[in-house]
């Protein structure tokens, strides 16, 4: 029995945290790797879209407003995302690091949703990425997002579009979400999303599979 057999043996946990723009979804995901990294977690911080990649960079000019896309068609390369990303993904996790992910599949269904798009339609390219085994929902109504300090100036970040993303979340959430006030104080937030995340991370160790979308 090596060190390398024990190490296969304890998975990293997927975490997602999802929510509307001006949730605090960025910062809470920093702060939460900093705290697994203290607590002898291996974690890494990941973030879609990633910007970095090809697809990525067209994502990009859609969002900045510097290429028009298609519905369909940004809905499908914000997937293709991804899925480049999905065997580093799959390695990471069955290597014992856990990923904090600053929004996933969730979102790539709630935002075409909200634009209209068929719910199904919109999931079946998601269909065999791997499953958060934890989505945290930082949940803030829409207006009281919107008066946070404004907005990028993004595509997507006006508060009548974001009132439709919120709708979309509610049909999209499931009993396995688990849902955190994002307007309570950011310490109050923080210490909620540690102790749902170690419990996760734990579980994982434990030694629950990993499962695939949409489960
Ligand atoms: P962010 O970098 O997290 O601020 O995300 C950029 C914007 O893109 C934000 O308004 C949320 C939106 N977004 C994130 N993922 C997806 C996706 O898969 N599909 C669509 N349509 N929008 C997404
Ligand atoms: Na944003
Ligand atoms: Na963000």
């Amino acid at each position: 029995y090596t060190i390398e057999d024990n190490k296969k043996e304890s998975r990293g946990a997927l975490v997602v945290l999802e929510g509307l723009d001006r949730s605090g979804k960025s910062s809470q995901c920093s702060r939460l790797v900093s705290y697994l990294e203290g607590h002898g977690v291996s974690a890494e911080l990941w973030r879609f879209p990633d910007r970095t990649t090809d697809v990525g960079q067209m994502i990009s000019a859609y969002l900045t407003n510097t290429s028009q896309l298609d519905d369909h068609t940004i809905h499908l390369l914000f997937s293709a995302n991804r899925w480049e990303k999905r065997s580093l993904m799959e390695t990471k996790l069955k290597t014992g690091t856990t990923l904090i992910v600053d929004r996933y599949s969730y979102s790539g269904v709630a935002f075409s949703a909200a634009k209209g798009l068929d719910i199904q339609w919109c999931k079946a390219p998601e269909i065999g990425l791997l499953a958060a085994d934890l989505v945290a929902y930082l949940d803030i109504s829409p207006e009281k997002a919107s008066e946070r300090g404004g907005y990028g100036g993004e595509r997507y970040e006006k508060l009548d579009f974001q009132k439709k993303v919120a709708e979309s979340f509610k049909v999209l959430h499931d009993a396995s979400w688990k849902v955190v006030d994002a307007c309570q104080p950011i310490e109050d937030v923080e210490k909620q999303l540690q102790e749902i995340v170690l419990n996760c991370v734990t579980e994982c160790r434990k030694g629950k599979p990993l499962s695939l979308l949409w489960s």
